[in-house]
C-alpha cells in the first residue's frame, strides 16, 4: 500500500518570504527523495486560478461574504482534485496559503470571525488540514516595505495597515490554538535564519519509516 504523503504549508502576511522559501522547502524534501507538488492559493486549480483572478485582480467590488465564499469555493476544488489525490499517490503537497489564509484575512481582517470562516469550510467540505504549516511572522510595515518596491498592489493589498494588524493578529491567535501544526517563525531573521528555523521542524517529518 502507498504511504500518504504530507502536506505542508507557508503563511504569512504579504512580503514576508513565503515564495522565497518555496524553493528551500522544495529543495529539501525532493532531496530527502520524496516527490513534491508546489501549488498555491487562491489558485492550485484552472478554476482556482481564474477565482485568484477575480479576487485579487478584477475591478468588481465585493462583500466580505463573498471574498470568503470564494476563497472557500476555490479551496474545496483544490483540495478534492488537486491536493487529496496527491497525498494518496503517496507524493508530498506545499501549498502557498491555504485555510489560515483565510481565518487571517476573511476571519480576522474583513471581521466575520475565525469560527464563523471555519463552519463555512467544514460545510465547503474543507476538513483537510496541514501536516505542519510555517507561519512567517513580522511586523506589517516590514512586509509592507518589501512589497513596495514591485510596484502595483492587487485588490487585498491596498487595504489599510489596521486591516493587516487584524489579519496578524488572528494568525497568530490560530497559531496559539493549535501549537502542534503551527510553527511560528520570525520573518524579519534574514533568510538563512529563517530557513534554519524551518528546517529544524521540516527534518522530523523526513524521516523515512519505510
Ligand atoms: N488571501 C486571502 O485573503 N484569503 C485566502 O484564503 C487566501 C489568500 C488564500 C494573495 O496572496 C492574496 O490573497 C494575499 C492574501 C489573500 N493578499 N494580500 N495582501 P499571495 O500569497 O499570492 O500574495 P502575497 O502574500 O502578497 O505574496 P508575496 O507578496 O509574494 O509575499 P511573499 O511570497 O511572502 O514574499 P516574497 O516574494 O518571498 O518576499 C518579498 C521580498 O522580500 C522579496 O524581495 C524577497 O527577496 C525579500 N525577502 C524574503 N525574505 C527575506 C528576509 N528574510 N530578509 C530580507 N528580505 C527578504
Amino acid at each position: 500500500m502507498t504511504t500518504p504523503g504530507k502536506f505542508l504549508s507557508l503563511e504569512g502576511l504579504e512580503g514576508v518570504g513565503k515564495t522565497t522559501n518555496l524553493a528551500f522547502i522544495k529543495e529539501r524534501v525532493e532531496a530527502a527523495g520524496y516527490e513534491l507538488v508546489v501549488t498555491r492559493e487562491p489558485g492550485g486549480t484552472e478554476l482556482g486560478e481564474a477565482l485568484r483572478d477575480v479576487l485579487l485582480h478584477s475591478h468588481h467590488s465585493m462583500q466580505a461574504e463573498t471574498e470568503m465564499l470564494i476563497m472557500a469555493a476555490s479551496r474545496s476544488e483544490h483540495l478534492a482534485s488537486v491536493i487529496l489525490p496527491a497525498l494518496a499517490d503517496g507524493k508530498w503537497v506545499l501549498s502557498d496559503r491555504y485555510l489560515d489564509a483565510s481565518l487571517a484575512y476573511q476571519g480576522g481582517g474583513r471581521g466575520i470571525g475565525v469560527q464563523t470562516v471555519r463552519h463555512v469550510h467544514q460545510l465547503a467540505g474543507v476538513t483537510r488540514l496541514p501536516d505542519k504549516t510555517w507561519l512567517l511572522d513580522m511586523p506589517v510595515n516590514v512586509g509592507r516595505e518589501r512589497i513596495q518596491k514591485r510596484g502595483k498592489l492587487d485588490r487585498i493589498e491596498t487595504e489599510n495597515v489596521a486591516f493587516f494588524e487584524r489579519c496578524r493578529e488572528a494568525y497568530l491567535a490560530v497559531a496559539t490554538a493549535e501549537p502542534e501544526r503551527i510553527d511560528v517563525i520570525d520573518a524579519s531573521q534574514s533568510i538563512a535564519e529563517v530557513q534554519a528555523a524551518i528546517d529544524k521542524s521540516l527534518a522530523p517529518l523526513l524521516q523515512r519509516i519505510d
